[in-house]
């Protein structure tokens, strides 16, 4: 394990790094070793059928291993940001595509004042090894549509790859992990691949500093990606519009502060907290 040790740093913050897996044991194997030492790592496994969690506990015996209330992805990042104790969250996939290397290029975005550092694949300096055309075209009309209704100047809308302080957590409101999965098998709002999309349409709303930090994307080691490009892709279309409702049903509260580097503007009138709106009657599985 690489002693890349951030106490020793003048501003020393807590690093809480989530990972969200399932069926991911051949490339916990490769990723967990090129972790930083950092103040804690949490593992969500999601129902994995092969021998994730043994494996994850193998390589790195301090990590913390917790079992997600639902299922999807969006929903295993909500019980892991929920058991964070850490000063910054660093959203981090397991299958090899997160480049650990990174993580102090978005502790440096967060130190010198964002709440968010938002990884992207578009931005000068960003790549990726693993989108296909199909996805890059999907995820460039998305972020466009989000840059024309929430006002940002986002360049990657649906990447997994972001940090930020964990103080902005309740603002997020996400999902509450406790709620029972519904009988039917439908996924509850929030809890698939439109994650990414409502925590950037949120971070936007209320107003937080959002800087986007330059990623490279490399390819996934092992195993296939569990996203559907076309069902997911119009959740996060729903997300976008009922983000943007949401926005504009929200009342003012304090506003944080801005910095002319941000790519979200944040509101001058920014949000206070609203119940979730959205009930969709047909959602993918
Ligand atoms: N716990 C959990 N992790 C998931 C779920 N779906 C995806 N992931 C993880 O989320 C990360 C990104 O998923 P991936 O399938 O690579 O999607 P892509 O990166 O959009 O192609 C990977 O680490 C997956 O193992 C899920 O339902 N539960
Ligand atoms: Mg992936």
């Amino acid at each position: 394990m690489r002693a890349v040790n951030y106490r020793s740093e003048k501003l020393s913050p807590r690093i809480s790094i989530v990972i969200p897996a399932r069926n991911e044991a051949r490339n916990l194997e490769v990723i967990l070793p090129e972790l930083p030492l950092v103040h804690q790592v949490i593992l969500v496994d999601g129902d994995s059928v092969d021998d994730t969690i043994a494996t994850a506990l193998r390589v790195m015996p301090r990590i913390e291993v917790i079992r997600q209330t639902r299922k999807g992805k969006g929903n295993a990042l909500a019980c892991g940001f929920a058991a964070v104790t850490g000063d910054i969250v660093v959203m981090f996939d397991a299958d090899g595509s997160a480049d650990p290397a990174e993580i102090p290029r978005f502790v440096e975005a967060l130190v010198n004042g964002a709440d968010v550092a938002k990884g992207s694949r578009f931005c000068e300096g960003g790549g990726s090894e693993d989108i296909t055309r199909f996805r890059r075209l999907g995820n460039y009309g998305l972020n466009l549509t989000t840059n024309v209704l929430l006002g940002t100047r986002y360049t990657d809308l649906c990447y997994g790859y972001n940090a930020f302080w964990s103080y902005i957590l309740p603002r997020l409101e996400l999902p509450d992990i406790t709620l029972a999965r519904h009988a039917d098998g439908r996924m509850h709002w929030g809890d698939g691949f439109e994650i990414e999309t409502v925590l950037n349409c949120r971070f936007a709303a209320a107003g937080m500093n959002v800087i986007e930090v330059p990623s490279v994307e490399r390819l996934r080691i092992h195993g296939e990606s569990n996203l559907r490009a076309v069902s997911d892709g119009f959740r996060v279309l729903k997300t976008i519009l009922a983000e943007r409702k949401r926005s504009l049903r929200a009342l003012p509260a304090a506003p944080m502060p801005a910095r002319s580097s941000a790519v979200s503007s944040p509101r001058t009138q920014p949000v206070m907290a609203i119940d979730y709106p959205i009930q969709p009657k047909e959602e993918s599985a």
